[in-house]
């Protein structure tokens, strides 16, 4: 095994056992929001787990299994190995370790402050200083993918960068800009609080730079899924991907969009002018067009795999192709749930309709088909085809592997559609009382939270299948010499040479201009006021 397949396997072995506590929690959940009497359910487990549940599945797992194929993706594509190895095992170690502090303080209740952690709900240091040294140690392995990408450059002055690299590259950049706000957030608020340096911090603020960071978040999950889609998707299901330029231009238009639209998570937020929270909204609508374009992208993509097998009709190429393949399966599933938690997204980031669907169930129904599944799903199926690569074994356990996608699929859509009729009935998310105080809505959901704990069962038993899958693979897998990464060609052949989209610089240049005209007026507007701040809360 070389090194950097060493790397990638203790990345993805972190992530998978992130999302196996996570989804545990996620069933206990989903059966106390249906009212079942566990015993051990009391308002302090509830809400220890949703925690616990939110950091592992979206900050813990996404990251580690993100770079994991970081490091695999681009040390096939480019075929040279990683840059610094010492810094990929240091990046790696620190934020391990990062996320061990992290875990152990939420476990031992001493952060319950749910996955985004506003203030003033307070955690212990170990919970802030945990989750910073995962960002630190994200930014290490940032650095050495791009250290890589510029040894290759060095030697191919004017190539195009192959692909998956390309969209690699995206994710990074997206990420340094997003991080920036997390962590100013961190070392200048919530840290020094938490040691007790200072005594107050201002909950606004750290709204703002949290969601500076979070909306970009998303598209640091999502992009990594997008590289999959557009050059490993299309190999695999025996096609070639339809334009090599479209899926560049979609990168580089994530690069620019991804952070000027956070105060769409803040639209019912006081204190922020509405002309800035328009302007936001604005931008928000913009950047759907990337995703319609990868949406046509892809399925155009997917025919053309359709019609080298044989199909001849309108649609029957959506026939021909392999959806028993758990990668195709997954991916395919993964983008149908994520057409409709896309429509839902439309919705949220409607300024007006958001308050309807603001902090209800409806929320947890939308991201769970985006991250929930879009991601999550896509990355499971990513992870049947890279982990035998790495480990050089053939995948165990295949029946399982080829139904848990399609488990997923149908658990989903109980989960989420009840979650979106709910959260449209009223009902609040992030509550543990299933009598919701008496409201008188609360019978009327009762039935619907009921379909949707089913829904977490086989969500569950998918999960379980997965894990039994990668244990099995890794530990009793029949060792083979099939380990090449390879890639989709696409159809207009690779771009002769560099383009436009190639050149970060000026993605970077254009991205940072953006991020200064929707923030910098209403950040410093902020700051000026009078502020008060509030002492720390710690319900449990
Ligand atoms: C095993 C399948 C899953 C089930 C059954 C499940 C179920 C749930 C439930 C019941 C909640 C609590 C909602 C509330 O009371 O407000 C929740 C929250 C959440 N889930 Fe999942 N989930 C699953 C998978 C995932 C995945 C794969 C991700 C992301 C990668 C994810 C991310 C989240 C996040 C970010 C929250 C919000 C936590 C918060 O409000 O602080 N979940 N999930
Ligand atoms: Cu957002």
């Amino acid at each position: 095994m070389t090194t950097a397949k060493r790397l990638a396997t203790a990345h993805v072995g972190v992530a998978v056992g992130a999302f196996g506590i996570a989804a545990f929690m996620a069933l206990m959940q989903a059966l106390s929001r249906a009212n079942l009497d566990l015993p051990w359910r009391t308002a302090r487990m509830y809400y220890l787990s949703v925690t616990a549940h939110g950091v592992l599945m979206a900050l813990v797992f996404t990251t580690f299994f993100i770079m994991g194929l970081g490091v695999a993706l681009t040390t096939s594509a480019l075929q040279r190995p990683l840059r610094f190895p010492a810094l990929g095992w240091g990046a790696f170690a620190l934020a391990a370790i990062g996320t061990a502090g992290a875990t152990w303080a939420i476990l031992w209740g001493k952060a319950t402050v749910l996955y985004t952690f506003y203030p003033p709900l307070k955690a212990h240091p170990a919970f802030y200083i945990g989750l910073t040294l995962v960002v630190v140690g994200s930014w290490l392995w940032s650095a050495d993918i791009i250290a890589t990408y510029r040894a290759w450059r060095r030697e191919h002055q004017e190539t195009a960068v192959p692909l998956a690299v390309h969209g690699l590259l995206a994710t990074i950049i997206v990420w340094l800009i997003a991080t920036v706000g997390v962590a100013a957030e961190m070392l200048f608020q919530l840290i020094p609080w938490s040691l007790g340096i200072t005594d107050r911090v201002d909950p606004m603020l750290a709204r703002m730079l949290f969601w500076y960071f979070g909306h970009p978040l998303v598209y640091f999950w999502l992009l990594p899924a997008y590289v999959v889609w557009y050059t490993v998707l299309p190999r695999v299901a025996g096609g070639k991907l339809f334009s090599d330029s479209l899926a560049r231009m979609v990168f580089a238009l994530f690069m620019i969009l991804s952070a000027p639209v956070g105060f769409h998570h803040q639209f019912m937020d006081p204190g922020i002018p509405t002309g800035w929270k328009a302007f936001h909204a604005f931008n928000t609508l913009w950047i759907l067009f990337p995703s319609f374009v990868t949406a046509f992208t892809v399925l155009a993509s997917l025919e053309v795999a359709g019609r080298r097998r044989g199909a001849t009709g309108l649609f029957d190429w959506i026939g021909k192709l392999p959806w028993s393949d758990p990668l195709v399966a997954s991916v395919l599933l993964s983008m149908l749930l994520f057409a409709v938690g896309g429509f839902g997204g439309a919705i949220n980031a409607s300024f007006g309709m958001n308050s309807m669907v603001h902090n209800t169930a409806w929320i947890q129904g939308h991201f769970h088909l985006t991250v929930g599944s879009a991601v999550a799903l896509t990355f499971m199926g990513t992870a049947y085809w890279l982990v035998p690569r790495l480990v050089g074994r053939e995948l165990e356990l295949v029946l399982l592997a080829k139904v848990q996608p399609y488990l997923w699929f149908f658990g989903m859509a109980l989960f989420s559609f009840t979650n979106h009729v709910t959260g449209l009935q009223g009902m609040p998310r992030r509550v543990f009382d299933p009598g919701y105080l008496g409201a008188p809505a609360a019978d009327q959901w009762r039935a619907l939270t009921g379909v949707s704990a089913v829904g977490g069962l086989l969500l569950f038993t998918s999960a379980a299948f997965f894990l039994l899958v990668m244990l099995g693979t890794v530990l009793a897998g029949k060792r083979t010499d099939n380990v090449a990464v390879e890639f989709a060609e696409p159809l207009d052949g690779p771009p002769a040479r560099r383009t436009v989209f190639d050149r970060f610089g000026l993605w970077v240049t254009v991205a940072i201009a953006l991020v200064l005209l929707a923030y910098a007026v209403p950040l410093a507007q902020h700051l000026q006021m009078e502020r008060f701040g509030s002492t720390g809360f710690k319900p449990f």
